[in-house]
């Protein structure tokens, strides 16, 4: 092994110095993501064969990369310490001149090696390491809401990698797997939360078989999404009860059928009884014997089922509350392999909501924090937003629930209280494009995401550095201001789009544009703006307060309070939980209406800032990125003015108020906005 472990270096070094000869200012098509080039390895390589020749690329003389078994480790790490490591642990210890790395497993090993590659990758590897890691999550996985005819929901950079067409791409397969490893991400859902019931069939799963075989040396498993129904439109049942006999029996069968093909599948993810989708409810039934009858199926090979909360209905109660209100009783009625899969906010999605109240209200059934990583709410892969800030603000809320310091992370990594699973998923991002996300910033979201499930304390700050050392460039002159673009960036489509708690002010359909006034007679009132900006000639916003829809009673004290209580409430949350008047004084002694024109202008001046500080970095960019960024910072900025003009000019019309001074002058008119119907070929 050793031997092949040598050779595999100098090829190995030999590939990258190449490599780094033409770094640093030429052309980038963003292929590579945040990582060297990937050294050039035979295609049945063991994990740790993986994790030796992703080592020989760095500058490190002499290393022992290995698992915790191996006896050779001892004369560096002590017995007992080795015998401590968990199975994604990793020591990574320098010894005199020799560097070792240990891990608790195979996959636990290339994750020591990856994060000797991130320093480098960033010009800071060490000259000696005593470091051990473990991730804060157990499940660390990805939802791709990928459809089997290759389209993407929500996605906005290109058709499917897993579906489009009947071609397998093992080397697109083995470079996703990487970059995911690079960052510790463990998993991935291979097709859309709107699953077609097709995907179970032995066409599909021959593919997913196939895909589960190359995404394994990298530590990585597969998890499908289900549709409840499968066993009526795949088994020709003519029922999909959960409590009925021929039921369980068939997805028993199904599930059998799975762990031969792929003994070590993940498990379901699951979207029932949610925006139109059959579940268990058809029958009578509720989430919990939904969810326990697929659990027991999986059970025998330690498969997980993760049910999602995003559940709501168009009726009386606020939908803010609905997830909640359904959920918090079935708490202790679900198996041990059953995990709730929540959206970090009540609602969906939104450039920002308070934490879900069910964070840290479950207490007998671990609860697993879905974040989108797709911009589908912040501007598509046409806005850069960097959103580590969205996620690190939802992990760092303080729910409560055990007093001071329960965050959302730690009631759901188990640090608070223990559970049964811990898990963490995100919306990839990712598409066929070469830069595969469609703007080149938005391969931050992805990494970020991973780097969060990773370590679910680190500082968005910290992960923009890092990213950026690895993706453009080392100068401070240049990670400085781009730093300082990330930072402000998800603020700023806050401040453009929807500022001090207003949500979901969005076109019907796309999701791009704004339509606070859309309207369309029959449609679900949940799914019209005014439903949740509630303006009117008395003011604006969601009374979700105690003598309004109560949605504040969902959260522990003192947050309930504070929310409920417009005086205390935070202002970026202000109007998603009080409806307040036009002339209420804000914090900075404006009114609410001056307050919510300057803020909007605020986000226009940010999106100018943004393109401002990408010129400004020019020298240190290849021509390609620089032209390619530039391009959708300009889209961006003319978006920004699009969203205030008209949320400003709407909102106008009930406030019948001038705009302050400082706000520039609206460059459309409301009729002009109002007929822009937007061409979303263009925009996907
Ligand atoms: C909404 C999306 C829709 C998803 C849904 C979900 O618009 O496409 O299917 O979330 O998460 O935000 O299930």
């Amino acid at each position: 092994m050793i031997l092949i472990y040598r050779s595999m270096k100098k090829k190995c070094v030999l590939l990258f110095l190449c490599s780094l000869l033409v770094l640093p200012l030429a052309a980038e098509d963003g292929s590579r993501l945040w990582l060297p080039a990937a050294p050039e390895m035979s295609e049945d390589l063991s994990t740790l064969d993986i994790a030796r020749c992703e080592m020989a690329l760095l500058p490190v003389k002499n290393a022992l990369v290995s698992t915790s078994g191996d006896r050779r480790l001892r004369r560096y790490i002590s017995k007992a310490e080795l015998r401590s490591l968990g199975e994604e642990e990793f020591i990574v210890r320098t010894v005199d001149s020799l560097c070792v790395v240990a891990g608790g497993s195979e996959r636990a090993a290339l994750y020591g090696v990856y994060r000797l590659m991130r320093d480098y990758a960033s010009g800071c590897l060490a000259a000696s390491y005593d470091i051990r890691e473990k991730p804060s999550y157990e499940l660390r996985l990805l939802n791709h809401w990928d459809n089997l005819d290759g389209s993407v929901e929500r996605g906005y950079a290109g058709r499917s990698i897993w579906w489009e067409g009947d071609t397998l791409r093992p080397a697109l397969y083995r470079a996703y797997a990487r970059a995911n490893a690079s960052v510790g991400i463990n998993g991935t859902v291979l097709n859309n939360v709107n699953a077609s019931p097709r995907v179970l069939d032995s066409l599909h799963l021959d593919k997913v078989r196939q895909i589960a075989d190359l995404l394994r040396p990298y530590g990585m498993k597969v998890y499908l999404s289900i549709n409840f129904s499968s066993p009526m439109a795949l088994g020709g049942l003519p029922t999909a009860d959960p409590l009925d006999a021929r039921v369980v029996g068939w997805w028993c069968d199904k599930v059998k059928e799975i762990y031969r093909l792929i003994p070590d599948f993940g498990g379901f993810l699951v979207k029932a009884n949610s925006e139109g989708l059959p579940g268990p409810q058809d029958y009578g039934r509720t989430h919990a014997d939904g969810a326990n009858m697929l659990a027991d199926a999986l059970a025998p090979y330690d498969g997980v089922v993760m049910w999602r909360a995003f559940v709501y209905n168009p009726t009386e109660t606020d939908r803010a509350k609905q997830a909640y209100t359904e959920f918090l009783p079935l708490d202790s009625l679900f198996r041990d392999n059953v995990i709730i899969q929540v959206k970090n906010g009540p609602v969906d999605f939104q450039p920002r909501e308070p934490f879900s109240p069910l964070f840290g209200a479950m207490r007998h059934t671990p609860v697993m924090p879905e974040f989108q990583i797709t911009q589908e709410y912040l501007g598509f892969s046409n806005h850069l937003a960097y959103l580590a800030p969205l996620y690190e603000e939802c992990l760092d809320s303080d729910t409560y629930v055990d007093g001071p310091g329960s965050t959302v992370a730690r009631v759901t990594d188990g640090s608070a209280f223990p559970l049964s699973h811990t898990a963490i998923a995100g919306v990839a991002n990712i598409g066929l494009d070469t830069n595969w996300c469609g703007h080149h910033f938005a391969q931050a979201n992805w990494y970020a995401f991973g780097r969060l499930a990773w370590c679910d304390t680190l500082s968005s700050e910290t992960i923009a550095r890092e990213w950026l050392r690895q993706t453009f460039s080392h100068d401070d002159r240049c990670v400085v201001p781009l730093k300082r673009a990330m930072m402000l960036s998800r603020e700023a489509v806050v401040d453009y789009m929807m500022p001090l708690g207003l949500h979901h002010l969005f076109a019907f359909g796309h999701h791009y544009g704004p339509e606070p006034w859309g309207y369309r007679k029959g449609m679900r009132p949940d799914w019209l703006p005014s439903y949740y900006h509630r303006a009117d000639s008395a003011g604006i916003g969601s009374d979700r307060t105690q003598a309004g829809s109560d949605a504040v009673s969902q959260y522990a004290e003192p947050l309930r309070s504070i929310y409920n209580d417009a005086g205390r409430c935070p202002e970026t949350l202000l109007l998603w939980f009080h409806h307040l008047p036009w002339n209420h004084v804000m914090a900075s002694q404006r009114t609410l209406w001056d307050e919510l024109c300057l803020t909007y202008q605020r986000g226009v001046d940010s999106a100018r800032e943004l393109a401002g500080i990408w010129q400004s970095v020019a020298p240190y960019i290849d021509a390609e990125r620089f032209a390619h960024v530039e391009a959708r910072l300009r889209v961006q900025l003319h978006d920004a003015v699009w969203w205030k003009d008209a949320c400003l000019l709407y909102f106008q019309t009930f406030s019948c108020l001038p705009f302050p001074a400082g706000v520039e002058p609206p460059v459309y008119t409301l009729d002009e906005l109002k007929r822009i119907k937007l061409d979303m070929k263009h925009h996907n």
